[in-house]
């Protein structure tokens, strides 16, 4: 008998899938793709950043019928992009400092609504305003919570690599507890970065009671270009966290981004939901949980955690963090969030000597 031909593609949300239905397809499998961050371009090889930057931006092209002009921190993505005077954007594309991007995000979108209002258009651009980390969590973060509390029509992404990239891989308030970064050594009672600290944006937003406050990372592509999509259906100030990690800054090899990003998720290490008007709406489950090890064992800036004197503790006490995410967020089989959740943070805080 005849072996059945299984075409497990098909059902499969793999992108550029050509076998899927045309509206269920990855942007990325068609011919018309906008390209918007085109080849050439500067970025390291596997770098996080600029995956998720050219699926993100793409879905919002596609989202609006192309009218949208970003605006981008100072920072890898910016750097690599657009060193002058050359750029990797096909699209309107402005160059802002390292701390004012949502500034000037908002004051784009002023502009455009005023000029459409002036000149009888109805075809307003959209506008986006995106960069790292520490340009989004740490320098940027007062003009983001006043585009947030002003509720400016701008869509906010943060490329979430988890510490200043590019200047060298400082720590910033992204940065997970031990990982070790230029500014976070492994000296001391609790080598590399500090535990209990830090801030979670997303969450945040969410308090500030915009439309769409979301989280997602490069190991699910689909999962990114249907948040950019949904985000770009309301009107307001959205914001999107996307997990990034950075070959370089991780000490990851570069074929290993998307695993690595696929091992945060499914350990709960970074949860992935979605949240409207302050209330969490969607969570990404876990799929095939893993042990936060997994994670650690792929990255370089963890290897004091997996050598042979790593402290079995330190670990455990990753681990637990992963599990109070997966509790919270309600991250496992048919389990709900837990009322309101909170960052992690607040869980080391909270068990502080
Ligand atoms: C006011 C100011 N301070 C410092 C810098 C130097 N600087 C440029 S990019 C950068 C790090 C960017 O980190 P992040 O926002 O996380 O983006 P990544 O490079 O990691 O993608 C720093 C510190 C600057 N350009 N402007
Ligand atoms: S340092 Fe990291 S974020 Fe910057 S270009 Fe290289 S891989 Fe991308
Ligand atoms: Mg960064």
């Amino acid at each position: 008998m005849l072996d059945k031909i299984n075409f497990y593609q098909t059902g499969s949300n793999t992108v550029g899938n050509r076998l899927l239905n045309p509206a269920m397809r990855s942007i990325q499998a068609s011919v018309d793709r906008p390209n918007s961050l085109i080849s050439g371009h500067r970025a390291c090889q596997g770098c996080g950043e600029a995956l998720g930057a050219r699926y993100a931006i793409d879905a919002a092209m596609r989202a609006t019928n192309g009218q949208i002009m970003v605006v981008n921190a100072t920072g890898c993505l910016e750097v690599f992009s657009t060193p002058y005077p050359e750029s990797a954007w096909r699209l309107p594309w402005v160059h802002s400092l390292f701390g004012n991007t949502a500034a000037v995000g908002s004051g784009l979108a002023a502009a455009a609504k005023i000029r459409a209002m002036k000149n009888g258009d109805t075809n307003v651009p959209r506008i986006i305003a995106q960069g790292g980390d520490g340009g989004t969590t740490d320098i940027g973060f007062g003009p983001l919570s006043g585009m947030f509390e002003r509720n400016d029509d701008v869509l906010y992404i943060c490329y979430d690599n988890e510490a200043y990239m590019n200047t060298g891989v400082q720590r910033s308030s992204a940065t997970p507890p031990a990982a070790r970064t230029a500014t976070t050594q492994l000296v001391g009672e609790h080598p590399g970065a500090d535990w209990g600290r830090g801030k979670s944006v997303p969450l945040i937003a969410m308090a500030h009671g915009i439309p769409y406050v979301a989280t997602a990372t490069v190991a699910d592509l689909r999962d990114l270009e249907a948040k950019v999509t949904r985000a770009m259906s309301f009107h307001g100030a959205r914001y999107i966290q996307v997990l990034v990690p950075c070959p370089l800054g991780w000490g990851l090899k570069s074929n290993s981004t998307v695993t690595v990003a696929r091992a945060a998720m499914e350990s709960g290490f970074f949860p992935v939901f979605e949240a409207e008007y302050g209330k969490i709406t969607s969570v990404r489950k876990i799929r095939q949980k893993q042990p936060v090890l997994n994670f650690l064992k792929m990255q370089r800036r963890y290897a004091h955690l997996t050598g042979k004197k790593a402290d079995p503790n330190v670990v455990a006490r990753l681990q637990a963090l992963c599990d109070t995410n997966i509790k919270n967020f309600g991250l496992l089989g048919d389990d709900e969030p837990n009322g309101v959740p909170t960052a992690i943070q607040a869980y080391e805080r909270s068990n502080r000597v």
